[in-house]
Parts: C-alpha cells; structure tokens; sequence
C-alpha cells in the first residue's frame, strides 16, 4: 500500500482554506494509503508563538483532525515534536540544502518581511524541516493546498540530491492538489491567500466559529460595484472566491451556482453562502466538541506517537548510515 502523509501548523484555529485545501480530502482518501497526519508545531515555532495558546492549538487540531473524519483505527494521528526523527532528519536535510534555494521560497519572502522582532533562522530552514516529516515515512503522496506546491518541489530536489549522494534510500513524493479550491482567497483583501494566522480576523473564517460570526464575516466580504454575480479571477476576485467556496462546500460547478444565482443582488447571495458554511461547520463543531471533551483524544495522540516512532526512526537510522554518522547499525 502507498503511503499518504499532510502535516498542518497549530499556528491558529485552521481556517475554511485549510479545510477546503486539504483537510476535507483526507477522510475518503485515508483508505487508499497507509495515512500519516500530524501536527507540525515544531514548524509554528518558526515564528513567535504564546506556549499557552500553542499548546491549546495542538490539542484543538488534533480534535479538529478527529472531527474531520480522520479513523485512527486505519491511520496514524501524531504531533511533530513527539517524533524527535523529525529534528533529526531536519538536520540532515539542512546539510543538503543551499541556503539560495531557500531564500527563493514565496513563504520565507513573505513571512520574513512581516517579521519585526528579527527573523529567526528557523524561518530559513524550514523546507528542509518540511522534507524530513514527509521523507521519513517513505511517502508516495502528499495533499496540500496551492501554497505548499513550491516547498514540495524542493522536498523532490532534496530527496533527489540526497539519494544520488548518499544512497538511493528515499521515496519522492507526488503533490495532490484539490480539483478546485486549492488558493482560498482573504475574505478582506481576496488577492492573497486565506490564512490563519492574519491579524485582521475578518480576513477569515475560522472552522470553530460560530455560525453569527461566520455570518458577520461573510457578510463583509469584500466583493466590487457590478453588482453581478459572474466567475471572472483577475477581475472580480472576491465575488470568485465566494463562488469558489459554495462550489466546493456544495459540490456543484460554478457555472450551475451563476445560473441560480442570475439577476440576484450580493447581499442575498452572500447570505446564502453564510448558510452553507453553517450547514457544513455545524456537525462538524458538534464532532470537535465530543473529542475535546474526552479522555480518548489523549489515548490516540500516544498512540499515534508510538506508531510514528517506530516508522520514522527505522528511515532515520538508515539515512544516518548513508551519510556515515555514528557506528554501523
Ligand atoms: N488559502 C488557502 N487555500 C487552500 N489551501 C490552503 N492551505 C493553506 N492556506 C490555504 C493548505 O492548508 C494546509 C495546512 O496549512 P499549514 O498549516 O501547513 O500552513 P500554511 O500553508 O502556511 O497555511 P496558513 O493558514 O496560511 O497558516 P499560517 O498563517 O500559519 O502560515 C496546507 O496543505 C496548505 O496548503
């Protein structure tokens, strides 16, 4: 069986991108791989984070997997800084790397302009902190929305260039982006990028809000003058990026929610998109619920940890041996 792997940063309450980019694919795909999810605080520490809240958000994310649908009876739900392979592995992936092809990546660029108390070194190195989670498991795929597509391309360099120095040990992965809504636009500024850790709320809607406030978000959404409800990216993008939302929640083509939608003024219109992310957000919060609020959230976090471990350190050792660090194992 091939090997599924998707890691998400505790770095704020995941967002509706979050979920229509990645987190909403894994519970039918799970099956058709052995599945690794995981909770990559270590990469939320990139950049400055309250430990309280960082340890509440690693708690609230694995209730969020759970709630998603994620079956820890077929596959593996664990937190990135219980696995040391993760660190260690790191560190062999940063001693391939050059540090030019990684001040080339979008996100070190943006984050580090954003940076004013002084920009950690981590923030750097983070791509190759990235390809150790996914090459530890032997992964064959990883889903992932449209703005990890760049560190992915350098985790396949990175294999690459490690197997054909080294020895010839490491899986290259495959990226899978979702047919549609891979780029979930800011709901405030809809040509960049939904994210959850945007300082004005407004921007996003988080999966644990509740259905007033995701109203009030949506709501104000900024849209344009037209006036017409009508798919047009580079022109209309905040329009598109609610229709985007709708077609995917609803599973319906864009076309089809146009036509429903022909001669109807935004207000209605982004009532009606409210509806259907309280339609989809209100059992899914229900589900989180259940899973904070129980014991066996803990239980499957150990277990998780422990089957983690036993994979993730058998590649460690044998990278390790590759590249001649310590006695012969
Ligand atoms: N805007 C987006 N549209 C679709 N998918 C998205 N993803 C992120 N933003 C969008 C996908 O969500 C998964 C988890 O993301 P992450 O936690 O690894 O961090 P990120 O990609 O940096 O996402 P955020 O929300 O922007 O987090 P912060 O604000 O902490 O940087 C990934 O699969 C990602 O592609």
């Amino acid at each position: 069986m091939k090997t599924l792997f998707s890691g998400i940063q505790p770095s704020g309450v995941p967002t509706i991108a979050n979920y229509i980019g990645a987190i909403k694919q894994f519970q039918t795909m799970q099956y058709d791989y052995e599945s690794y999810f995981c909770i990559v605080d270590q990469h939320a520490i990139t950049v400055p984070q309250d430990r309280l809240k960082l340890r509440e958000r690693t708690r609230q994310l694995a209730a969020i997997y759970l709630a998603s649908g994620i079956d820890t009876t077929h596959s593996t739900l664990f937190i990135q800084s219980e696995v040391p392979a993760h660190a260690q592995a790191g560190w062999l992936m940063q001693c391939i790397s050059y540090i030019g092809e990684l001040e080339r990546m979008t996100q070190f660029k943006d984050k580090s302009s954003k940076q004013q108390d002084g920009i950690s070194a981590a923030l750097l190195t983070y791509p190759p902190l990235m390809a150790a989670d996914i090459l530890l498991y032997g992964t064959d795929i990883v889903p992932v929305g449209d703005d990890q597509k760049q560190h992915l391309e350098l985790t396949r360099n990175l294999a690459e260039r490690f197997n054909s120095k080294y020895n010839d040990i490491l899986t290259i992965p495959e990226v899978k982006l979702p047919e549609y809504g891979a780029r979930i636009k800011s709901l405030q500024e809809p040509t960049k990028k939904m994210s959850k850790s945007d300082s004005n709320q407004k921007s996003f809607v988080s999966l644990l809000d509740p259905p007033k406030q995701i109203e009030k978000k949506i709501k104000s959404a900024v849209t344009d003058s037209e006036g017409i409800i009508r798919y047009d990216k580079e022109n209309k993008p905040g329009v598109s990026n609610l229709l985007d939302i709708v077609s995917v929640l609803k599973d319906a083509t864009v076309e089809s929610i146009e036509k429903d939608f022909e001669g109807v003024q935004y207000g209605e219109f982004k009532s009606f998109v409210a509806e259907v992310v309280v339609d989809e957000l209100t059992p899914f919060q229900e589900r989180y619920e259940h899973y904070m609020n129980s014991e066996e959230l803990d239980h499957i976090l150990d277990k998780g940890r422990d089957q983690a471990n036993m994979k993730a350190q058998k590649m460690l050792t044998k990278m390790e041996n590759a590249m001649g660090l310590g006695r012969k194992r």
